[in-house]
């Protein structure tokens, strides 16, 4: 592959649908990397190339995309908005240099970039703001450009001035050039600055070199003795400021007519890092030097499984050389060694053909059956990248294949889907045992649901997990139960007389004997137990029975006709006989929530909390600045749907997780609309 310094590695980024994928396919299409531009309606985009994004009209994963921009050579990673999928671009940056963070030209939607760019500030990724969507009715540059700056400091600054706004934006004004530009709709050209805008550029002006300044003595001196400075200078710190994210421009752009697209590839050629500047850093701390004759290391940061063409792993490589037959080392894997079945760079769908790739290329290796995102891979020499922390899940559906097929396949099936997607997961539900695929919402779930069926053929059904219900009794009782039975030949017969005593909370099922001269024999003792633990796993109410203590007091027994079978018997119509004596109750799962939001939504989750019959603990400043934890418990069926009212009452900002508890009666004893008893 070419030289490194060509290279950009840029994420796209943003809130749900603020046209990260037009917006690409337009930079496509302006570099000849695609003859005609697609589009979100038609299903046409070249990232957004998965069934399910074109029926959802959304990103569902990330998409990877390159073009040659003339001086560069651009890798792209459209990263899906909507917020389920985070965990998706928190896998992807690890592995650019840079990011373009998208934002509709609306300031009410500011607030939704607020996890992603915690996200990039963590990783100090420069990048730099496209207020987008600048053609449509009510769009407001100068509110969202002030909404950026109140959320992310006076370092976010305008580069550019819109010329229009609405169906009248028709270009815009570079605030480092002082030049203004219009777009015909194919392409840009110099134009003089509208009078109406000279006031608002020449202030705007100011504000961008004072920021500059900040990190340039020289900048300020001038600007102190009110000096115009030269243009090179204005861009020479423009690109060291953006490329060591300390500055974060601010562009305009409409990706649906392709207008400000020009620019933005400009600004991501001059200003964004090439991998040269960014070496990637192993898990000692160390920057590892991206050079193409060094020991090869690379980090998968995304899996895909097409049905035909088998697994691609996409790698972006730190150091060294991949050829398309290379046998590579898993470090994350106990060292197991895996043979590449080819090398390609991913256009979309579309994989292209390679013999090799180099330090700094994103590219994807064929079918390393064993491996996984968040691997490191070598060339046989020990080195680590750091994994990404995987977030634990918000939400659970149970599945159930419709046709008849068997739960290993299943489970098989769906493990596949987690390879492409480890913030996915599976588990088994205590008590009722079913089958739980977890995840970061209700979309990202069903939307796996949808993949499993299209891509091997597994149709299930999706429900809310059954809630873990179980009961308990409150008060004590005896009971004396017989089993006699004649059958021809033998007979059956069992008598005992047990004693039913309520126990602490979480203490589980009891079982002794107190059984004196040998009225019901040693050896028929363990068949009572099970007996009474098999009759207790369906109380009145069809739950288990839990939390009481169970006492054989007394019983008798037949020389011939008693055997395990009858005294199991006897004990296990005991129980019937004796739980509806014992005043019981239907005991509910509760969970320990402890949930993440930005102070102005405290309130708002208080309010949700206890609607859902919720007991507040406490209430904190969270480590984040400007966040709150609020912790309550909560019955664990009210919390089914929590992740999306949490999103929806707060923005997309609000974050939780939560833990088993304990159990608590349900209060009247009615569970889900039925008397208990
Ligand atoms: N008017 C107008 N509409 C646009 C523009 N860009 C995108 N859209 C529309 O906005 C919708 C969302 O566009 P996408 O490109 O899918 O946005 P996205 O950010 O990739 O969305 P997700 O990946 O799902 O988060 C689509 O209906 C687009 O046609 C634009 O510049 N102007
Ligand atoms: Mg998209």
């Amino acid at each position: 592959m070419g030289d490194i310094a060509r290279l950009r590695n840029v994420a796209f980024v943003g809130p749900h649908h603020a046209g990260k994928t037009t917006l690409v396919e337009a930079l496509l299409a302006h570099c000849g990397a695609v003859g005609r531009r697609g589009s979100i309606s038609d299903g046409t985009t070249v990232t957004d190339c998965e069934p399910e994004d074109i029926a959802h009209a959304q990103s569902t994963t990330v998409g990877f995309a390159h073009c040659d921009a003339g001086n560069v050579d651009v890798t792209i990673v459209d990263c899906p908005g909507f917020i389920d999928f985070f965990e998706e671009t928190r896998m992807v940056l690890s592995g650019v240099d840079a990011a373009v963070v998208v934002v509709e030209a609306d300031p009410s939607r500011v607030v939704q970039t607020r996890a992603l760019v915690d996200e990039l500030e963590g990783h100090r990724i420069p990048h730099l703001f496209v207020v987008d969507k600048m053609d449509r009715p009510g769009a407001d540059f100068p509110g969202t450009l002030a909404a950026l700056q109140e959320a992310y400091g006076r370092h976010v600054v305008a580069e550019q001035w819109p010329i229009g706004t609405a169906e009248s934006f028709s270009g815009f004004v570079d605030l480092a050039e002082m030049k203004a530009f219009s777009y015909d709709g194919t392409a840009e050209r110099a134009i003089e600055i509208p009078d109406s805008l000279t006031e608002a550029a020449r202030s705007s002006r100011a504000v961008l070199l004072e920021a500059m300044a900040d990190f340039d003595d020289t900048l300020m001196e001038e600007l102190l003795e009110g000096k115009e400075p030269a243009l090179d200078e204005i861009e020479h710190d423009l690109e060291s400021e953006c490329a060591h994210d300390q500055i974060l421009p601010v562009l305009v752009a409409a990706g649906v007519t392709g207008a400000g697209i020009a620019a933005l590839v400009r600004a991501i050629e001059k200003w964004f890092p090439s991998p040269l500047d960014r070496p990637q850093i192993d898990a000692e701390g160390r920057p590892i030097a991206p050079e193409p004759a060094a020991p090869f290391v690379a980090r998968v940061i995304k899996t895909s499984v097409h049905p035909q063409s088998g697994k691609l792993s996409i790698v972006r490589i730190a150091a060294g050389t991949i050829k398309a037959d290379a046998t590579l080392t898993d470090i994350s894997k106990g060292d197991e060694r895996v043979r590449s079945g080819g090398l390609y760079r991913l256009q979309g769908k579309k994989q292209e053909p390679i013999a090799e790739a180099g330090p700094g290329a994103i590219v994807a290796v064929a079918r390393l059956e064993p491996v996984a995102t968040g691997d490191t891979l070598t060339d046989g020499h020990k080195v680590l990248l750091p994994r990404v922390a995987r977030a634990t899940p918000v939400f659970a559906i149970a599945v159930k294949p419709k046709e008849r097929i068997d739960e290993a396949k299943i489970s098989q099936m769906l493990a596949r889907i987690i390879d492409e997607d480890p913030s996915l997961s599976i588990s088994r539900a205590d008590i009722t045992h079913e089958l739980l695929l977890l995840g970061q919402g209700e979309q990202h779930v069903s939307i796996a649901v949808e993949r499993l069926a299209r891509k091997y053929k597994v149709e299930v059904e999706m429900a809310a997990p059954a809630i873990p219900y179980q009961e308990t009794i409150t008060a004590s009782t005896e009971v004396h139960s017989r089993y006699k039975h004649q059958t021809g030949g033998h007979g059956q017969f069992a008598d005992v007389w047990l004693r039913f005593e309520p126990r602490e909370r979480g203490s589980g099922v009891g079982f002794d004997e107190d059984i004196v001269g040998g009225v019901v024999p040693r050896q028929f003792i363990p068949a009572v137990e099970k007996g009474v633990r098999e009759a207790l796993l369906r109380g009145p109410s069809g739950y288990p029975v839990t939390d009481l203590h169970v006492t054989l007091y007394d019983g008798q027994y037949h020389e011939v006709d008693s055997s395990e079978q009858s005294f199991k018997t006897a004990a296990g119509m005991g129980v019937r006989d004796a739980l509806p004596k014992c005043r019981p109750v239907v005991l509910e799962p509760i969970v320990r929530v402890t949930v993440t939001v930005p102070t102005a939504y405290t309130s708002t989750v208080i309010q949700q909390l206890t609607g859902k019959r919720g007991q507040i603990l406490g209430m904190n400043p969270a480590e984040r600045a400007g966040f709150d934890t609020i912790e309550a418990d909560v019955p664990q069926v009210e919390m089914s749907r929590y992740i999306t009212e949490l999103r929806t009452g707060t923005q997309g900002l609000g974050t939780f997780h939560w833990r088993a508890d304990r159990y608590d009666p349900v209060p009247g004893n009615k569970v889900a609309g039925k008397a208990a008893v």
